[in-house]
């Protein structure tokens, strides 16, 4: 038995009080999807089995490059993160797992790994951070990592990864994530090809030292923290990147890197049929890369993009299983809401699209019936699943409404008192 970061009783009193309405508004769902041929414990069953990685990174408050706005009990390392990563998990039942960071949670593989266990949290992607300069580092990222033009300075990075992975490997985890903060601010600034080419070199040797069970992610980015140029700049390149370095080798998938307007969900689809979707950073966005909650933003293109993965499924795609974790900053509202509600969010898109009538979709598209092609997309869309989310999440144990339960529960109160304030913290944007 796990350790439990909010009483058992307070989760049971609040889920009494909304049982009897759930329970009426499952059978009332259940009615109505019965009608079109859909049973729903079987759509519970698959979200039920539905999980995303929480960012260790993103349960203290975020900021921006003007200013930070802490809230009450920032956690204060990665043991107090891990707390407030169970408070999540134990409510939604639908996070079992973190991605790190390091070095922001360096700490002895053993004791993250007891630290886990004890509250029923396993480890998914490690991530490295080789876009900004580590106390004590002699080598500076300045003017890039690993693809910058001195031979130590890449040789610095290269070894950071391979630790990333050898502490992945002490604690479970089966993959790293290179995103790089490599590029340009200006024309002429670097030349494109050797560039790229010293990028590859690097990581074909971090690729080299991967168990053979790992997977490798490189996630691309458009720009910031430079502007004229980045080194992995878009699906194309991150393509060329992961079918250069083998078969271990993947795109991860961040929705807010890409320019405004680009079609996600076909570059999801691009990736599938070819192999290499390697797994996603989930949030959403508005003007940039802006780290705002998972559909806050744009609900129906998260739909669009899980349409692609339940599709993928649907026909059962060979060796498609992407990860999915989410990587947001959380400026305004308590992270560990943002959290709960994000997961919930994505949870929401994949059983809409779960929904959707594949085969009368596929007979619209055969015969060029575009209005009722977006029609089938959009009347799966337009149910509202979550009384399907509320019941996956207490028969699991977890919350009917995780919100109202932990505001309930007073846990960040009870932080607040137990972690004192600090002056200082990383932005957490990536
Ligand atoms: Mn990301």
């Amino acid at each position: 038995m796990s350790e439990m970061k909010i009483a058992a009783d307070v989760i049971a009193a609040e889920n009494e009080a909304r049982a009897q309405a759930l329970d009426a508004e499952y059978a009332a769902l259940g009615e109505t999807l019965a009608r079109r041929g859909i049973e729903i414990d079987n759509i519970t069953d698959k979200v039920s089995e539905f999980s995303v990685a929480v960012p260790s990174w993103g349960v203290g408050t975020g900021g921006t490059r003007f200013a930070r706005f802490p809230g009450g009990g920032e956690p204060r390392g990665i043991f107090d993160k891990l707390d407030d990563c169970a408070v999540i998990h134990q409510l939604t039942r639908t996070t079992p797992t973190v991605s790190l960071h390091i070095p922001w949670d360096k700490a002895d593989p053993k004791e993250l790994k007891a630290k886990g266990e004890a509250l029923g949290l396993g480890f998914d992607a490690m991530n490295s951070n080789t876009f900004s300069d580590a106390v004590g580092q002699s080598q500076s990222y300045k003017y890039g990592s690993l693809s910058h033009t001195d031979a130590a300075t890449r040789a610095q990075a290269i070894e950071h990864n391979l630790e990333c992975i050898e502490i992945g490997n002490a604690i479970g985890s089966k993959a790293l994530t290179v995103w790089i903060g490599d590029g340009s601010n200006f024309p002429g600034q670097s030349h494109f090809t050797r560039q790229f080419e010293r990028y590859l070199a690097s990581m074909a040797e971090i690729y080299k030292a991967l168990p053979d069970d790992w997977r490798l992610f490189s996630e691309h980015k458009m720009y910031e923290p430079a502007f004229y140029s980045t080194v992995v700049q878009d699906w194309g390149t991150n393509y060329l990147i992961a079918n250069t370095l083998g078969p271990k080798a993947f795109c991860l998938v961040d929705l807010g890197h890409h320019a405004p307007n680009t079609n996600i969900e076909m570059i999801v689809a691009r990736l599938i049929q070819f192999g290499k979707l390697g797994g996603f950073h989930f949030n959403d966005s508005k003007y940039g890369d802006d780290d705002l909650d998972a559909g806050a933003i744009d609900p129906y293109r998260l739909f669009l993009v899980f349409n692609e993965l339940v599709d993928a499924e649907h026909r059962g795609v060979d060796g498609f299983h992407p990860a999915h974790m989410i990587d947001q900053s959380h400026n305004v509202t308590d992270p560990i809401e943002s959290l709960m509600a994000s997961a919930n969010e994505i949870r929401r898109a994949y059983a809409q699209a779960l929904l959707v009538d594949r085969a009368a979709l596929e007979g619209y598209q055969d015969e060029n019936d575009a209005l009722m092609a977006s029609e089938t997309l959009k009347r799966a869309y337009r149910t509202d699943v979550e009384p399907i989310l509320a019941q996956a999440r207490r028969r699991a144990g977890g919350a009917i409404d995780p919100i109202a339960t932990y505001r309930a529960s007073g846990y960040r109160k009870k932080v607040t008192m137990e972690r004192p304030a600090s002056v200082s913290g990383g932005g957490g944007i990536v």
